[in-house]
């Protein structure tokens, strides 16, 4: 058998479609089962040499048999990441959530572009809902969202709108239509996306002003302040402040009231990015990390980090209904007519400056009827006891683990693993040179082993240490006790 016996080509195909579909559906179900066995490894590491060497990744010249592309589907799944595994913690998205993977099956069948209600109607009404629920969440009374391909892109349109609304004539204009040197404010532990928009939007990366942190990450309000005022004193023109809401390394969330009342004495658009943090506001007792968020004019949150939602699933939400459209708008003819036999407002395709839209709508609303708000707010709850326990674990073993951060702020935990050489070496900067030689050799170890995946790099005057993230539900007390034994077996030697 070979495609043309499959549906369409051969429109008496549906048992061998039927069969087809079924084993490829096994094989993922399977993959599936082994993401969640604890005897399973998360991965079987390769060099890419190694890789290209057991994989056959040729494209033929002629059609392959159908038996051969069911091998192709095991064979892409035998050497992937389990990103699902309850020992993989390397991202911020880690996990395997049943039900939105079952809404992102469902997608792959509907096979559809959500620029316009013509085409993807249910799909629309389902984008225009949650989002509503979700800037209701936010505290926004109205408003306007859209879903986009990951954070840094959601960060870029909330900077491009900000510029809309303080230059409405820079979209025709261009350049031109500034007064000076516009700049943009986000903490140094901000992700490196801001720095991209900078750059994209022609302001320059050296227009893309680093604010300094405290000690736990979160930028410090009066530089803030302090660096506004002489970017002013020396000609510049502000136009936007980033509030981070959970950083990528140290999970930090910037004080965001404060930074509130910045922007609204130096009248700055005031965006908050939540990509990583934004799951808080699901939950009573951690949305006070967010304090304020409702003073914002746009909010970057990421369905697929905390939430769970499969990737990828990355929201924007803007306080000012019609900003967006009239920032982005282009009115293509072929495809956004404006005579169209329904509300045109529903074509959503031309408030970005993609064409194309996934859709990544229904998986994040499939699971969010699965689980309800108040599933999700225990979702969170779990999350953070699970940090809780792991730091808990870590620092009664003071002589292996050493915290970079004794009170993480969200599930991601900072520590150095302490090899059995270096425990009795006084403190002082050779020991913590050392240490930073040490986590990669021991990430190596893990990747070898198969056992463990935990990210590591260094940040300011730390030297390399890991970052534990825990976003996924299938993460237990076990999973902790086994994670921190693991890396004893693994490192002690080193
Ligand atoms: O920028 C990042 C995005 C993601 C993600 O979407 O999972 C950084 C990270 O993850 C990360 O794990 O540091």
């Amino acid at each position: 058998m070979i495609y043309k016996d499959l549906l369409p080509m051969n429109m008496d195909g549906n048992a061998p479609t039927k069969e087809f579909l079924r084993r490829v559906a096994d094989v993922c179900i399977e993959y599936v089962q082994h993401t969640f066995d604890r005897n399973s490894k998360i991965l079987d590491f390769h060099q890419p040499e190694q890789l290209k060497d057991v994989l056959d990744l040729e494209i033929p010249h002629k059609p392959l048999n159908l038996d051969q592309l069911l091998v192709d589907c095991k064979d892409a799944l035998k050497y992937q990441v389990k990103t699902g595994h309850p020992r993989f913690m390397n991202q911020l998205s880690c996990g395997l959530e049943v039900v939105s993977l079952a809404g992102e099956w469902l997608t792959a069948a509907a096979n559809t572009n959500m620029f316009t209600y013509e085409i993807a109607p249910v799909f629309i009404l389902m984008e225009n809902v949650t989002m509503a629920h979700m800037r209701k969440i936010i505290g926004y009374k109205y408003g306007d969202s859209i879903l986009a391909p990951g954070g840094s892109i959601s960060n870029l349109y909330a900077a491009l709108a900000a510029r809309h609304k303080m230059f409405p004539q820079y979209k025709e204009r261009g350049l031109f239509a500034l007064p000076g040197e516009l700049c943009l404010f986000t903490s140094m532990h901000s992700h490196y996306s801001m720095k991209g928009a900078a750059a994209a939007m022609g302001l320059g990366t050296n227009n893309c002003i680093e604010v300094p942190v405290d000690a736990r990450g979160r930028m410090i309000p009066a530089e803030l302040d302090r660096l506004i005022q002489e970017s002013k004193a020396k000609g510049k023109v502000p136009f936007f402040v980033c509030a981070t809401a959970g950083t990528t390394v140290f999970g930090a969330f910037d004080p965001l009231n404060e930074v509130a009342d910045i922007c609204q004495k130096h009248k700055l658009w005031f965006h908050v990015d939540a990509a990583w943090g934004g799951g808080v506001l699901l939950s009573k007792n951690l949305r006070h990390k967010m304090a304020g968020v409702e003073r914002s004019d746009s909010v970057t949150w990421n369905p697929h980090k905390l939430m769970g939602v499969l990737l990828q699933c990355s929201t924007i939400h803007f306080k000012e209904d019609g900003l967006l459209i009239s920032c982005n708008q282009m009115c293509a003819d072929y495809l956004f007519q404006q005579d169209k036999p329904y509300d045109v407002n529903y074509d959503t395709g031309d408030k970005v400056i993609q064409c194309g839209r996934h859709n990544d709508i229904f998986k994040l609303w499939l699971l969010w009827r699965s689980k309800g708000d108040e599933g999700f707010e225990k979702h969170m709850d779990y999350l953070w006891e699970m940090t809780e326990y792991l730091v808990q674990k870590l620092k009664s073993q003071s002589d292996k683990f050493e915290m970079v951060l004794e009170e993480p702020e969200c599930t991601n935990v900072s520590f150095w693993y302490i090899p059995h050489r270096l425990r009795t070496m006084k403190q002082g900067p050779e020991r913590h040179k050392l240490l930073g030689e040490v986590q990669p050799l021991l990430k190596g170890r893990m990747m070898t082993a198969g056992t463990l995946m935990i990210g590591y790099q260094p940040e300011d005057e730390y030297p390399n240490f890991f970052r534990n993230i825990i976003s996924s539900q299938a993460v237990n007390k076990d999973d902790i006790d086994f994670m921190i034994e693991e890396l004893d077996r693994l490192g002690y030697d080193l």
